[in-house]
């Protein structure tokens, strides 16, 4: 627990205190560490007593996530339909909590989305290069592996009782982004919290297997589509693997099926290939670009991605480049070469 939580977890449990009506969301592309925190949030909030909204986001949800507790609750929208609905008046909030995002981009891609005056932003957050709403509070504490641990200390501070369906998503969020505790950030803490966790909810890997092992055919079409396409550059420690919207048509496939951050991953386990890359055009002149390293001393993906437009942590990070596809690998490169310069 970092001295940062420990000062800060009494003002933003007396933010919260004085909230009746409470709106928490899911990130674009959600992960397990954004969907099971925001249900962990939801049923600690609920236990305190307040009303509390849930929606999916941009979406769509992973089917994978469909076996988390709670899972059905996620209302079916996102933040432009939620505020459509509270300025319509029949539905209202004074506080959004905004959970492992900290900026508008990490909450809705649509454009041109504002929050009113009336809805107050308390983000908690353990990004890199994220530092939060300007009018609002903001929890970003960098040196937390997932924000499912920095919400397991806030618990702890707060005396939240930690009921199954809070610690099954717990466990799931840091699961995930330690990378199964594997990852740098994990250590002693982060496995007795998880030891906590699993003696409050012993099957936690069911629901891990059946998210770990969700494969459709298609999914696994595009692996091969993808790494098909992988290209090295900068003397081979940078390799990219893209794949355009024409090249899913010829092969008869779906952009929808495709996992950038997925083949990014497998991409890694190269040596050699310190920095990898997976560009998806999902609409035409727009790709969703996922960055990894395996050497996260020498590269910051977070700057790297951010020199792009996105934005992430120093081993793992994201990007959408608005640009005609045969241009995207070019400015890849050029970003992560004016990095090492
Ligand atoms: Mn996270």
């Amino acid at each position: 627990m970092t001295e940062k939580i420990k000062i800060e977890a009494p003002k933003v449990f007396d933010i919260i205190k004085n909230a009746e009506r409470i709106l928490l969301h899911c990130h674009p592309g959600p992960d397990p560490d954004s969907v099971g925190s925001a249900l962990a949030m939801k049923f600690a909030l609920e236990g305190l007593g307040k009303k509390v909204v849930l929606i999916r986001g941009d979406g769509p949800m992973p089917e994978g996530f469909s076996h988390f507790l709670g899972f059905e609750t996620i209302v079916n929208k996102d933040l432009s339909g939620i505020l459509q609905d509270v300025r319509a008046g029949v539905e209202s909030f004074d506080l959004f909590i905004i959970l492992d995002s900290a900026s508008m981009i990490r909450i809705t891609q649509v454009p041109n989305v504002t929050l009113p005056a009336t809805i107050k932003t308390l983000v908690i957050d353990h990004h890199q290069g994220e530092s939060g709403f300007p009018l609002g509070y903001n929890l970003v504490d960098t040196s937390y592996p997932a924000t499912a641990m920095l919400l397991y200390d806030l618990f702890t501070l707060w005396n939240i009782t930690l009921t199954p369906s809070i610690a099954a998503n717990l466990f799931i969020g840091i699961y995930a982004d330690t990378g199964g505790f594997r990852y740098a950030g994990v250590n002693s803490e982060v496995f007795s919290a998880a030891a906590k966790l699993a003696e409050v909810y012993p099957q936690f890997h069911e629901i891990i297997f059946k998210m770990d092992n969700n494969k459709t055919p298609a999914e696994l079409a595009f692996e091969g589509l993808a790494l098909d396409t992988i290209e090295t550059f900068n003397d081979g420690h940078l390799a990219i693997a893209a794949v355009s919207l024409e090249m899913f048509s010829k092969a008869k496939m779906n952009p929808d099926d495709a996992s950038a951050s997925y083949i990014a991953t497998k991409l890694r386990s190269v040596k050699g290939w310190d920095v990898v890359v997976c560009c998806v055009e999902t609409e035409l002149g727009v790709t969703k670009v996922s960055f990894r390293t395996r050497d996260a001393d020498a590269y910051d993906l977070s700057k790297i991605a951010a020199s792009l437009g996105g934005g992430g942590h120093r081993a793992a990070a994201a990007a959408i480049i608005k640009a005609p596809f045969s241009e995207v690998k070019k400015r890849i490169v050029d970003a992560v070469m004016a990095y090492k310069a």
